[in-house]
């Protein structure tokens, strides 16, 4: 069995960052460690919440890792609490990136044209040195916009998503994979180009409604996927079926919940798409 970690917060409440990856990469047949980088009541969509960063818990769990000679098949980083903490991520890398591990970067920090509201227009500089030393990283056009310096756009051709793409590779990531991106008012989905320039699309009908934690639980699905030996684009097929599922669910359900999308109740359809793949 693989055994990935991920970096990100413990959101208590919320199904956002760790409480997702956890399950759904757990459920996915691969070992999930974590390393929170912080504790929040909630996400920072609530209007309340509180946050204690545990910047300083990496370093010494890093050295006790290090000591006991455990390693990472992939490393999976989502939310960040501050741009220091960027910095100790990177340094988090240096020390655990081995040959043939991937690192996997989920630049969560925007979306809907603006950022997330803990964070300052400082902080995107910080994410992009980040995003640097990922093998891959899956921003949404927000973030590539901001990581990039490139205006943010909500109508847009395919020019544009590929000059995000070339520009996110110019960071020194090897593939990016843009979520949420639509050509069609009809469709909606997601486009990756690599730095050999092998590209891979796909889109499924536009649900009328969107989640939280929706990118969370497509980064995890992308990462468990390829450590269960998955193609990028059959992963990236899983990811998007997966949380189309989620979606039609959650709209459907009667007591869904404002914060998040309900990910855990097709986590048996994530599993069974799943052997359809690794059969
Ligand atoms: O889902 C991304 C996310 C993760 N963690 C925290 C968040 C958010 C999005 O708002 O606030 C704390």
């Amino acid at each position: 069995m693989k055994r990935i970690i991920t970096l990100q917060d413990i959101s208590c409440v919320g199904s956002c960052s760790i409480t997702v990856a956890l399950p759904i990469i757990s459920a996915m047949g691969v070992e999930c460690g974590i390393l929170p980088t912080a504790v929040l009541s909630t996400h920072t969509m609530f209007k309340t919440f509180t946050c204690k960063d545990l910047s300083d818990q990496i370093d010494p769990i890093s050295d006790a890792w290090e000591k006991e000679g455990i390693d990472f098949d992939g490393i999976y980083t989502g939310y960040l609490a501050s741009a220091e903490q960027c910095r100790q991520v990177c340094g988090f890398f240096d020390r655990f990136k081995k040959q043939g591990n991937l690192i996997m970067v989920d630049p969560a920090m925007a979306d809907n044209g603006k950022l997330y509201p803990a964070f300052d227009e400082k902080f995107p500089a910080e994410m992009a040195k980040v995003c640097a030393k990922a093998d891959m990283i899956v921003p949404n056009i927000t973030e590539a916009s901001l990581l990039t310096g490139m205006p943010y756009k909500e109508e847009y051709d395919r020019a544009y998503i590929r000059e995000l793409q070339e520009k996110l590779l110019a960071l020194g990531c090897k593939t990016v994979v843009i979520t949420g991106v639509s050509y069609d008012p009809e469709k909606l989905g997601v486009s990756s180009l690599d730095k050999d320039g092998n590209e891979f699309e796909y889109f499924r009908c536009r649900c009328p409604k969107s989640y939280h934690g929706t990118g969370d639980a497509y980064a995890s699905v992308i990462l468990g996927g390829l450590m269960r030996g998955l193609e990028l684009g059959d992963a990236l097929k899983l990811a998007t079926d997966y949380v189309v599922k989620c979606i039609e669910e959650t709209m459907a359900s009667e007591d869904s919940r404002w914060y998040a999308v309900d990910f855990q109740t097709q986590i048996p359809y994530l599993c069974s798409e799943l052997q359809t793949y690794t059969k």
